[in-house]
């Protein structure tokens, strides 16, 4: 792997110059457009098209498009890589479903595409993203580790609802899945001595545990601390409170079961540029 992620981030600083000269005035001005012609969404089951942000130059469009829904849900993990690694991405949110099925490749969200590439299945892109920004892991052994601690983030997330029920099942189970954590964590990182896919996932899992339970992260010090730490960074800063970051849904807070398409209720207003400029996919 030869680039590192700062060849990105370089790029990054110079977009954000010129998003903020060029297009900030544009894109409030198509939210008030798009707020006069349309209520706001109050959930994904809203009618409308799907809606993108641009995380590079206005007129100069990227290579890089990742599809989702207007949820955190398996579009969230992706979007963290890219926001990190700066690579220059368009930001599409999908609502209600159908847009996608014709070019999807199993029919389903979240889809990326890279250039020529197509590509389906959330961690099949998380990996894709973490080799091109070399995020990866450096030497095999690493790499492994960045694969365990990968699956370790999605068994945390699989165990949410045990946040809010530590005496139950999924409680108990949990508590020892951030038990392993805790003791793994090295500080800033969990496997060698930069930022790795492996801590991208991690503060997801951990980051939401903290958001839908506030203090779950009390008995984990390390936890708490890498957590806090990974948000401070000046690229996931600005981005918790961009228009990039959708809120959580009543679907993703583990408190209920999930309950379909109408559970997918935002819990906070969806920010109106999120939504202000409609997407068409490339050749429709
Ligand atoms: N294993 C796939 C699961 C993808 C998936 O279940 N996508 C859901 C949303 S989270 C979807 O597209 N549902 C709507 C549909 O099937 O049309 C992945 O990790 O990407």
């Amino acid at each position: 792997c030869v680039l590192g992620p700062n060849t990105y981030m370089l790029r990054r600083v110079g977009i954000a110059a010129s998003v903020a000269a060029a297009g900030a005035a544009t894109l409030q001005r198509r939210a008030a457009e798009s707020h006069a012609a349309a209520p706001a969404p109050e959930s994904l089951a809203a009618q409308r098209p799907p809606s993108v942000v641009r995380v590079a130059p206005l007129d100069d469009p990227p290579d890089v498009t990742l599809e989702y829904f207007a949820l955190r849900g398996l579009g969230e993990l992706p979007r963290l890589i890219l926001e990190l690694t700066g690579i220059p991405y368009d930001s599409v949110y999908h609502f209600g479903t159908g847009v996608y099925k014709p070019y999807a490749p199993f029919g389903q969200l979240p889809v990326l595409r890279d250039g020529p590439l197509l590509i389906c299945e959330s961690g099949a892109i998380a990996r894709h993203l973490a080799r091109k920004a070399c995020i990866d892991g450096g030497d095999a052994a690493d790499k492994a580790r960045v694969d365990m601690f990968f699956e370790l983030a999605k068994d945390l997330t699989s165990k949410k609802s045990g946040i809010h029920d530590p005496a139950s099942a999924d409680g108990k189970r949990l508590a020892a899945m951030l038990a392993t954590a805790e003791a793994n964590c090295g500080g800033a990182h969990f496997v060698g001595s930069s930022t790795t896919l492996a801590d991208v996932a991690l503060f997801h899992a951990l980051h939401t545990f903290d958001e839908v339970a506030p203090g779950s992260l009390e008995p984990y010090p390390k936890l708490k601390a890498f957590v806090k730490k990974f948000a401070a960074q000046p690229a996931i800063a600005e981005y918790l409170h961009s228009d990039r970051r959708v809120p959580l849904t009543a679907n993703e807070d583990g408190k209920q079961p999930h309950s379909g398409l109408p559970g997918y209720k935002f819990k906070e207003p969806l920010r109106p540029g999120t939504y202000a400029t409609p997407w068409s996919p490339p050749g429709a």
